[in-house]
């Protein structure tokens, strides 16, 4: 056979797909088998969910301008459905259930088609119930059209994950039954008497009773340890391992897939340089460490030079749990893994207290207790304000604490104070990282835009979006009103949207919205960064903005599975537009 007629064959093949199914000859065309699948963590074994056979699943490889046709076949003994996490592209092909489609019933298959029209890092998953934390995701990478502004020698993705013991469903019942089921970390009645040895006994009880009254502790970071962390699907003892050659410029693709856990990750010995986010060219910003929310994704490059293992580490945010996987120039070495830094604990300021609204406080007495001197404070001048002296205050938020008294501060950990503010932290948080080898961690603030997506004009209206919760009952809101109950939000083609974040919570949500992306006010102007995930810190106010583009109707939600699947999920409809009539919400549930 001819080189000439495998080529004319080639061609023929494209024409008939052309003619039979309306797709362009530039089609990419794949496959995924949705599969029971055992995963072994090297703790532990279960039955969970992936693709192809393994979880994660494939690294799917499209390239930007292409016309992918994906054909799903669900082997599963229920429905299912794939979610390409971060992708623009036609409502219908969102793969959300009761909202793009009906969803992939067991032993069906579906055929998804939609334009590749971006480039970047971004990853797929299940969106029913809780296959995603049991297993079902995988990565995208987007071959982009154009040269982009940095250079490597090589790529690695590197997927994270919080793999549990126990399948999602129970940790949901089990979340339901009791919120802190799975907090290790509770304080103990042997912590009441150490820490009334260090202030007083009514301190320490007055501390209880504080945080007793809200149903929480001040350690509650995580609402779901026990969790094994992994890196493309291996544990730390696993160790997965990436090769280079000293010298080499390494791309990495950093993945947030997790079910419920926040990463921080730095490479001992390396600076990384941070060249995406959410799939979107920043301008580079190098570090020491950076955060990862969870379903956000950073592209960061880092130039070893050494002949020597480096530690890839993500270490969860409520330091209960790390993973390291390793750069090595060749396989079977193994860097050491660094140990667990000592727990965060939240503050006054991560229950919603605004310090800098607090004209009543003595602030030369803050900056006394920034310096270690804490013995300093004036407890008189405290406990006026929680009677409500404070004109600049939000009492509304008050309550938990004013029933306290504020000898109830945490004074051991005041010195976060002393570190750089951050306004994507509440001021005096608790939860403000620093990196491990006193350089810089990535900020959302550090984030630019390499180019912007969008004209800056003015949004056309706010909308404000209070996430709230009851953390006794684990129930997950917005406006403090579950999904089940919740009108859809309602938004005009051709719009932009101003979203006010107002996390009344004390947890941090990474909130995602389906199909249109999220402009993030960090304050650069026309270089604010383009994302698809944003992540709000307890006790702070986040706007994003979005041109609202896409017609037809979306997703719009935490990305905690446990806090989407317990009410803080919105239906987005958009109005008007090309193919209004199709996109009405007439059409789906
Ligand atoms: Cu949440």
């Amino acid at each position: 056979m001819s080189f000439r007629f495998l080529l004319r064959a080639g061609v023929t093949g494209g024409a008939l797909a052309l003619l039979v199914g309306g797709v362009s000859a530039m089609a990419g065309e794949y496959s995924l088998t949705v599969d029971p699948v055992q995963i072994d963590t090297g703790k532990f074994t279960r039955q969970g969910i992936g693709y192809n056979g393994a979880s994660p699943g494939p690294v799917l490889k499209f390239k930007e301008g292409e016309d992918v046709v994906i054909r799903v076949k669900n082997n599963l003994s229920e429905q299912t459905s794939i979610h390409w996490h971060g992708l623009i592209l036609p409502y219908d092909q969102d793969g959300v259930p009761g909202i793009s489609y009906a969803g992939i019933a067991p032993g069906e298959i579906f055929t998804y088609r939609f334009p590749i029209v971006q480039n970047g890092t971004y990853w797929f998953h299940s969106h029913s119930r809780f296959q995603e934390p049991d297993g079902a995701f995988g990565a995208i990478v987007i071959e982009p059209k154009k040269r982009e502004p940095f250079r490597y020698d090589r790529e690695y993705v590197v997927q994270l994950t919080d793999a549990h013991p126990h399948a999602g469903s129970r940790i949901m019942r089990n979340l339901k039954m009791s919120a802190d089921y799975y907090n290790r970390k509770r304080q103990t009645i042997f912590d009441f008497f150490s820490e009334a040895r260090e202030k007083g006994l009514s301190a320490a009880f007055d501390n209880r009773m504080m945080w007793g009254d809200m149903r929480m502790m001040p350690n509650d970071i995580e609402d779901m340890q026990g969790f094994t962390p992994l890196i493309n699907g291996w544990s730390s003892i696993q160790n997965w391992t990436g090769q280079f050659k000293p010298g080499e410029r390494i791309r990495l693709r950093f993945i947030n897939s997790s079910a419920m856990t926040y990463f921080d990750i730095r490479i001992p010995g390396l600076e990384m340089t941070v060249v995406q986010a959410d799939g979107n060219n920043v301008q580079p910003v190098a570090v020491g460490e950076f955060r990862i929310a969870v379903a956000e994704t950073y592209d960061v490059i880092v130039q070893p030079t050494e002949d020597r293992a480096y530690a890839v580490f993500a270490e969860s945010m409520g330091r209960t749990a790390g993973v390291r996987g390793t750069l090595a120039p060749r396989d079977g070495m193994a860097a050491e893994i660094p140990e667990l830094r000592k727990d965060p604990r939240l503050t006054m300021a991560d229950m919603g207290m605004d310090h800098g609204n607090m004209s009543g406080m003595d602030h030369s007495n803050m900056s006394g207790m920034a310096q270690g001197k804490v013995s300093g404070m004036d407890h008189s001048k405290m406990s006026g304000m929680a009677q409500g002296n404070m004109p600049g205050m939000d009492h509304s938020k008050m309550s938990g604490m004013a029933q306290g008294n504020m000898p109830g501060m945490d004074h051991s950990r005041m010195a976060g104070a002393a570190k750089k503010a951050d306004s994507f932290y509440a001021a005096g948080s608790g939860l403000l990282p620093s990196a491990a080898n006193g350089k810089k961690f990535l900020s959302y603030g550090d984030l630019k835009a390499q180019k912007p997506l969008y004209v800056e004009r003015e949004a056309t209206r706010e909308i404000e979006l209070r996430l709230t919760g009851n953390m006794e009952r684990y129930i997950w809101s917005i406006n403090g009103v579950k999904y089940k109950d919740a009108e859809p939000l309602r938004l005009q083609y051709g719009e932009r949207v101003r979203f006010k974040f107002v996390n009344e919570t004390m947890m941090t949500h990474p909130m995602h919205l389906h199909g249109m992306w999220s402009i993030l006010d960090n304050g650069n102007g026309k270089w604010n960064p383009v994302k698809h995930t944003i992540s709000v810190a307890p006790g702070t106010t986040v706007y994003t903005e979005t041109e609202v583009d896409a017609p037809g109707q979306w997703a719009f939600h935490c990305h905690l599975s446990y806090h989407a699947d317990s009410g803080m999920f919105r239906k987005v409809v958009v109005e008007g537009g090309p193919n209004a009539a199709a996109a009405s919400p007439a059409t789906g549930g």
